[in-house]
């Protein structure tokens, strides 16, 4: 199955790369973001001030320094306005896009947070729709991957994906 669901903190993941849920700035913040640029140290900060930010939907990849991971692939997830502002196309975009430029990037092995679902308020049921049916999807129709891990930081987050893929995987081809 080239699809996991863990929970847990997603700086300590020995994988191609792990996915940051950044902001436009890519200069740093709170939540995933605090925790991945403190695990890997200040470089991170050096190279992502390189890149003049990112907009939402997008994604940039840099190296992973003091990180199990070698690389860091920064998104920007859209925050939550109710719904009505492109919210389920912008984060569709940023797992596509995320996995778009790690096969770029030579990444076989991948892990996500819940992109938006924390400081953003994307609610946690709908976001892990989108995440986990852009995967599958991607999964399916190109190659070049071989793991994606959604890595999740409690109960409520891990339930959600677990249901999401449930509901796919009939037809996931997996
Ligand atoms: N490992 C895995 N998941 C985590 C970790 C961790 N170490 N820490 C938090 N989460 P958030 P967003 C979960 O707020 O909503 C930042 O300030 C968390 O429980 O990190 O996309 C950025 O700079 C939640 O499920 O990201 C932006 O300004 C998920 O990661 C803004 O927050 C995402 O929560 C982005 O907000």
């Amino acid at each position: 199955m080239p699809i996991q669901i863990l929970r847990g903190d997603i700086t300590r993941l020995d994988v191609d790369a792990i996915v940051n849920a950044a902001n436009e700035s890519l200069l740093g913040g709170g939540g995933v973001d605090g925790a991945i640029h403190r695990a890997a140290g200040p470089e991170l900060l050096e190279e992502c001030r390189k890149l003049g930010g990112c907009p939402t939907g997008e994604a940039r990849i840099t190296g992973g320094y003091r990180l199990p991971a070698r690389h860091v692939i920064h998104t920007v997830g859209p925050v939550w306005r109710g719904g009505t502002r492109n919210e389920p196309a912008l984060l569709a975009s940023c797992y596509r896009s995320s996995l778009a430029l790690a096969v770029e990037n030579g990444v076989h092995t991948i892990a996500f947070p819940a992109i938006s679902t924390g400081v953003f308020g994307y609610p946690i049921a709908e976001a892990a729709a989108i995440a986990i049916g852009e995967v599958v999807r991607f999964l399916r129709e190109q190659g070049g991957i071989d793991r994606v891990v959604f890595v999740c930081f409690n109960e409520e987050v891990e339930e959600a994906h677990r249901r999401s893929l449930e509901r796919l995987l009939p037809d996931s081809g997996f």
